[in-house]
């Protein structure tokens, strides 16, 4: 095999999220989001922590960029804060300027100091509002209208110098976790214990529904009123991790494993290229899951100029027998992080549910390369969690070896499948540029390759995963 290389115009650099660093909940006319909210309700958050200050990136948004250069980042994927451009959210609210002139300063920012801005125009933070006034996500057709219209006015008042867009980041997230498991705003589940209202066995199907046509609602104006003239490229960010049969001796198991597959990437990701939700969970979920009407068929399919793609880790998956239960989304499976012979599939690390597997990262990318149709992809997230590192003083937490080894590992997987496997990625964003309010686990998890003080004025010091980020992607990048 010949050594793995990157393309010498590949857009590499570091990823966050508005509510996850801005801070500011209340200021120059912000109103609250579905995350404000939901924070305030004890016991939702790990030390009922919430991100009324978080980074501070409201007001620190240029150390933000110098951090930036200081790493040779060419590109920055952050967020919009709904609620603070149009602080009731809906279509006829009005527009709240000094909220927009925050993001067009940084844009401003970090164009003069050549850094590529990547955004996203929905991280999680709905406006509250709009989750009173109709239902929010589960409203079809006023939740697509006021989305629409909210990225109208983004592209209109960006779109001249932003050219990568992404509609939604995870819907599997906002319906999953949001309206099935209820660990993340607004918090709705069947499970009593933890909230009082939602129906996890319908109401995921119907949010994943509604962001879907929402976000093909909002390609639509993109290519039909900016397109040609801002030529910019828009898509969604879907998450997804690898699996690995359980027993590779199962047959079961290895179908379990595409099953796995289609229920948390191609419920998304097949209406998009292909115009219809996966056979296996039409199967599974019958009239659960919504039906396209031949309007909506036409908004999502062909929507995406590029595939946005999350990846952190991988699983080991164990069919189940018998039935599924109505609250189920994996596919009737079992996902594990060790296999019949009791073999992990990587190391611990903070977040329980992240176990790195580097070598499944290239294997996803050639999955979704086959399948769509050899899609341009940008990998839109990437990184990891160090198992106790809150728990460090700051000396040693700046020595992130483990990070520093993560990325090496799942970079290099990445120019393989660029380099062997024929895939088209163009770009790759760590998660995350700095330490940041981690949603249900507050800020006893680190994702950041720059630490924040959160004790002293939220300072910035960047670790070693962020000075080896530059020799690695120069390292692989092709000179000619
Ligand atoms: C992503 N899970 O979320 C998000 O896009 C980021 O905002 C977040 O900070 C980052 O990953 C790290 O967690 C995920 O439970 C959150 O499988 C939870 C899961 C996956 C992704």
């Amino acid at each position: 095999m010949s050594q793995s290389t990157l393309p010498k115009d590949f857009l590499w650099g570091f990823a966050t999220a508005s509510y996850q660093i801005e801070g500011a909940p209340h200021e120059d006319g912000r109103a609250d989001s579905i995350w404000d909210t939901f924070c305030r309700i004890p016991g939702k958050i790990a030390g009922n922590e919430n991100g009324d200050i978080a980074c501070d990136s409201y007001h620190q948004y240029k150390q933000d960029v110098k951090l930036l250069k200081d790493m040779g980042a060419r590109a920055y994927r952050f967020s919009i804060s709904w609620s603070r451009v149009i602080p009731l959210g809906g279509r006829e609210d009005p527009v709240n300027q000094k909220g927009l002139q925050y993001y067009v300063n940084l844009v401003d920012e970090l164009l003069a100091n050549g850094i590529e801005p990547m955004v996203t125009l929905y991280h999680w933070d709905l406006p509250e509002a709009l989750d009173e006034r109709y239902g929010g996500l589960l409203n079809t057709d006023e939740f697509v209208a006021d989305f629409a219209q909210y990225s109208r006015t983004i592209f209109r008042a960006l779109g001249d110098k932003v050219k990568y867009w992404v509609t939604f980041n995870e819907p599997w997230c906002s319906s999953i976790l949001g309206y099935n498991e209820g660990v993340f705003a607004p918090g709705r589940t069947s499970n009593r214990s933890k909230s009082s209202v939602g129906d996890s066995s319908t109401e995921p199907w119907l949010v994943g529904h509604n962001l879907l046509i929402a976000h093909g609602a909002a390609v639509k104006v993109y290519r039909e009123e900016f397109k040609s003239r801002q030529g910019g490229q828009i898509g969604i960010t879907l998450n997804g991790d690898w699996v690995e049969p359980w027993d590779p001796k199962d047959p079961k198991d290895i179908e379990a494993c595409q099953r796995k597959l289609e229920f948390s990437i191609a419920w998304f990701a097949d209406p998009v290229y292909r115009g219809d939700y996966p056979e296996s969970m039409r199967q599974q979920l019958g009239d659960r899951l919504p039906k396209f009407t031949p309007e909506q068929r036409a908004l999502v399919q062909g929507s995406n100029d590029f595939y946005g793609m999350n990846h952190y880790c991988a699983n080991y998956i164990k069919h189940r027998s018998g039935d599924p239960e109505p609250e189920d989304y994996l596919g009737n499976l079992e996902s594990l992080l060790s296999n019949k012979e009791g073999q992990d599939i990587g190391p611990e690390t903070q977040s329980p549910w992240l176990r790195p597997y580097a070598i499944g990262f290239r294997k996803l990318l050639k999955w979704i390369s086959d399948r769509y149709g050899r899609p341009i992809i940008y990998v839109t997230e990437n990184g990891t969690s160090l198992k106790g590192e809150n728990d460090l003083a700051k000396e040693e937490i700046l020595e992130d070896d483990f990070r520093v080894w993560y990325f090496k590992e799942y970079v290099t997987a990445m120019a393989d499948a660029y380099t062997h496997d024929d895939v088209d990625v163009r770009g790759y964003m760590a998660w995350s540029l700095m330490d940041n309010f981690e949603w249900a686990e507050g800020y006893t998890t680190r994702f950041g390759v720059t630490f924040v003080d959160y004790e002293n004025g939220q300072q910035r010091f960047p670790k070693k995963s962020a000075k080896a980020m530059k020799g690695l992607f120069d390292s692989l990048m092709s000179k000619s």
